[in-house]
């Protein structure tokens, strides 16, 4: 290992490329060499720094005010390069712009609206079970379950129109890469950014969307003088962006870990209401968002280095969560363990507004099938879809029985 020099001491460099179709293909070993070769080390590639130990990942996410986010939260520096679209109001800003839109959001989507899907999100996913079953007991789960469901209730709970829901995906699926490098992945999403930038744009207006779902309650908000007008239309494209591949690839998260540890299956359905912990140990275990980077404001110190003012540090979301400085047996999948305090929907200010949505919805879907099916087995080889920030399955070949 070669040190790049520093004012206080020397900082472990390493030539990995966390954005390689190698280590998205498997990144778990470079996320260890991470973890071990100290708190913070220099990834020489793309000239930035990196954390991927949970206590320093943790203290990076709290820090808002050394750690900034609205200089953007990809490798792409917004001081110094345009962002590829307008930055978010709540991902890629700060306190105090930051702040209500946030206050906005975590209203719409809080435990009042929750409330008000519960029951048809679980009629909606027992019926998407009973179809599926119907259909067969082999299927491919990334379509048939991963995408159908969040498809089925999300768009709908925002209240977008019916048309063209099919650019959700990969404008979420482009989003996510562009926080990396501009390397192939960006390029294979860039002939239609363009396009799939005016649909997610027009489904914003107020007149394009229903009057009771999220997107409508958004506008509200503006109408109350909570957010202005102007920021409306950016906070439900917030949704749109960020509400979809998540938790499509979240619940493919869950049943790729069911599937391969028949024990916690068996868990599972003896006690159906293990749901929500198998969703957040699968939040730990996987991390369907790997990473995000932050803008140091002021030269920052961390362990013995002091890392310089307007400079990108990459925080390894995923490596953290699998620290065994601070979990037991980390690479195990396990519904006995209680995986809170994860940084999978990050921590601090810009902790996942979504995620007790994510949550609902998934509980929605594994309650169902815990109910009919009895065994969940691969029925062939897992492929992985590889995204520059997204940890996700292309295809899950799954066998069920029922009974
Ligand atoms: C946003 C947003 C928030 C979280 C994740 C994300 C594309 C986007 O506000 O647009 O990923």
């Amino acid at each position: 290992m070669t040190l790049a020099p520093s004012p206080l001491t020397d900082v472990p460099v390493l030539d990995v490329d966390p954005f390689s179709h190698e280590v998205l293909e498997d990144p778990l070993p470079m996320h260890e060499q991470l973890r071990e070769a100290g708190p913070l080390v220099y990834l020489s590639r793309y000239d930035v720094f990196a954390v991927a130990r949970y206590a320093d990942v943790h203290a990076a996410l709290v820090d808002w005010q050394e750690f900034e986010s609205g200089a953007g939260v990809g490798l792409s520096n917004f001081r110094t390069e345009e962002p590829w679209r307008p930055p978010s109001l709540l991902l890629e800003a700060d306190p105090p712009r930051h702040d209500a839109p946030r206050r906005v959001l975590g209203k719409v989507l809080g435990p009042r609206a929750l409330r008000q899907l519960r029951d048809g999100w679980a009629e909606d996913a027992e019926q998407l079970v009973d179809e599926v079953l119907a259909a067969g007991t082999e299927f491919d789960a990334v379509p048939t379950l991963s995408e159908a469901f969040p498809l089925r209730v999300f768009p709908d709970a925002v209240g977008i129109g019916k048309d063209g829901r099919e650019n959700l995906l990969p404008y979420g699926d482009h989003a996510f890469n562009a926080f990396g490098p501009a390397n192939d992945l960006v390029a294979k999403g860039a002939p239609r950014v363009a396009e799939l930038s005016a649909w997610v744009g027009q489904q914003c207006l107020r007149e394009a969307l229903t009057d009771d779902g999220f997107g409508a309650a958004i506008w509200a908000a503006a109408d109350r003088g909570e957010i202005t007008p102007n920021q409306a239309p950016l906070v439900v494209r917030s949704l749109l962006t960020a509400g979809v591949d998540t938790t499509v690839h979240a619940i493919s998260a869950i049943l790729y870990a069911l599937a391969t540890n028949p024990d916690q299956w068996a868990r599972l359905t003896a006690d159906p209401s293990l749901a929500r912990v198998a969703f957040d140990e699968t939040i730990r275990w996987e991390s369907p968002v790997q990473t995000f980077f932050r803008t140091t404001t002021t030269d920052v110190r961390l362990g013995d280095t002091v890392v310089p003012a307007g400079r990108k540090v990459l925080m390894f979301l995923a490596a953290a969560n699998r620290d065994p400085r601070r979990w037991t047996d980390p690479d195990r999948f396990d519904l006995g363990r209680d995986p809170s305090g994860h940084v999978g929907f990050g921590m601090g200010l810009h902790q996942c507004v979504g995620q007790h949505v994510a949550r609902l919805e998934a509980e929605a879907v594994l309650t169902a099938l815990a109910r009919r099916v009895r065994t969940i087995e691969l029925a062939g080889p897992a492929q992985r879809h590889h995204n520059n920030t997204l940890r996700a399955w292309g295809s899950l070949p799954v066998r069920l029985t029922v009974g």
